[in-house]
């Protein structure tokens, strides 16, 4: 009953009009689709993306990664029980053979892999956050983009993230509550300061505002949270993304119209984390440096240090960071590894060494809902899916108030 009949895939588009993987994975009564995300701003040890290079949409087609799904991944996966994911997953793994899923393509083997888990829920009438774990019950605390810049962004802001985190709440939903009236409340502030084009919005729906300097986007921040009244229960993050505005051949880093050298990066954080509320801080540092970034570690002591391009979910590259002390919190991407046991795998060895871990979106995202539930299954504590605005955000979020409601008084709520 649980055997597969069929996997077919198709390309569809993400949030940013890109092509993409979506794959409906049947057993003969049951169905189960998924569609594979797509980042920006990506780590240069992130799985692979297989895009076709050709005329048709500047490139980026993925004609191939759904050929390989069609064609080899389906054969493979036919007459296989589908709530076996791990024994899925391996399939996934080999039939790729590289180290970083560039033969079938990480968009075709998440797709696939997230979809097979969607359908395994589905054959078993379970929710998927209750098929992937039964004994989850904990919300995460959402980390919300409001203000955009970087690679995700039209404007010179050199940091990509700024995200309000408000932990205080009592619920999820008292939680999403309060970031969206802060998100409201920004809008008026930065309407009225610069003009109506601040206000436009950058790829996860954050405003994405004419500012050029770190503490100009922090102080407006601050102001809409003191205005809706909020500044107990609310917290703030960044996602440097540094990797993006690090300079190799001098070593620096070009922010605020400057070019620091890493020590004097460390310097500039610490004088925002003594000025500003912030609690979380993801990429400080450039992708290979996991020396900096335990200098981080050691110098912000209060501040949780993310790594995203650092670890790009990867196994071996956490255990480099535990063994360093570069990082105190894994940020999770399926599509950085490519398959769901893997980000699973890397989720269980981050917190076995008492890392935090944030299930995260991309800035391409699609209307699928896993890591909302993959979040609550993980007991990961933390999301971070961009501003509460744009379907392909609120898509997430909405799923959480599903399971909020579904979980009723067994519902927990932190961070952790
Ligand atoms: C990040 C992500 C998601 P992208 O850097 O954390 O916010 O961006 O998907 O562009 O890598
Ligand atoms: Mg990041």
């Amino acid at each position: 009953m649980t055997r597969i009949r069929s996997v077919r895939a198709r390309e569809v588009l993400d949030s940013r009009g890109n092509p993409t993987v979506e794959v409906d994975v049947r057993t003969e009564h049951a169905f189960g689709r998924d569609i594979a995300p797509s980042g920006a701003s990506t780590g240069i040890y992130e799985a692979v993306e297989l895009r076709d290079k050709e005329e048709r949409y500047g490139g980026k087609g993925v004609r191939k990664a759904v050929h390989n799904v069609n064609n080899v991944i389906a054969k493979h996966l036919k007459g296989r029980d589908v709530v076996k994911q791990q024994e899925i997953d391996k399939i996934l793994i080999e039939l790729d053979g590289t180290g970083n899923k560039s033969k079938l393509g990480a968009n075709a083997t998440v797709a696939t892999s997230m979809a097979v888990a969607r359908c395994a829920a589905n054959s078993l009438r379970l929710p998927l956050y209750e098929y992937l774990d039964a004994m989850s019950h904990l919300l995460p605390v959402p980390l919300m983009n409001v203000i955009n810049g970087g690679k995700h962004a039209g404007n010179e802001l050199a940091i990509q993230e700024f995200m309000v985190v408000p932990k205080g709440a009592k619920s999820f939903r008292e939680s999403l509550r309060i970031g969206c009236e802060i998100y409201h409340e920004l809008k008026g502030i930065l309407k009225e300061k610069f003009g109506a084009t601040a206000v436009n919005v950058g790829d996860e729906g954050g405003y994405a505002p004419p500012l050029k300097k770190t503490s100009q986007a922090l102080d407006v921040l601050v102001e809409a949270i003191e205005n809706s009244g909020y500044e107990k229960e609310v917290k703030l993050a960044l996602d440097c993304a540094s990797s993006s505005f690090y300079i190799g051949k001098t070593k620096t880093y070009a922010i605020d119209g400057s070019g620091l050298t890493s020590e004097k990066l460390i310097e500039y954080y610490e004088g925002l984390v003594e000025q500003y509320p912030i609690i979380s801080i993801e990429d400080p540092l450039y992708e290979e440096d996991f020396q900096g970034f335990a200098q981080v570690v050691k110098r912000l002591k209060n501040v949780q240090v993310v790594g995203d391009d650092l670890l790009v979910t990867n196994v071996k590259r956490i255990a480099m960071s535990i063994k360093n002390k570069s990082a105190t919190a894994l940020l999770l991407k399926v599509n950085q590894i490519g398959t769901l046991s893997e980000s699973i795998e890397a989720a269980n060895l981050a917190k076995r060494n008492k890392m935090s871990v944030v299930v995260s979106h991309r800035s391409g995202e699609t209307e699928s809902t896993t890591i909302a539930d993959l979040a609550v299954a993980l007991n990961a504590g933390q999301i971070k899916t961009g501003a509460p605005a744009r379907g392909e955000r609120t898509a997430k979020y909405n799923q959480l108030l599903r399971i909020e409601q579904e979980l009723g008084s067994k519902a927990r709520f932190g961070f952790s």
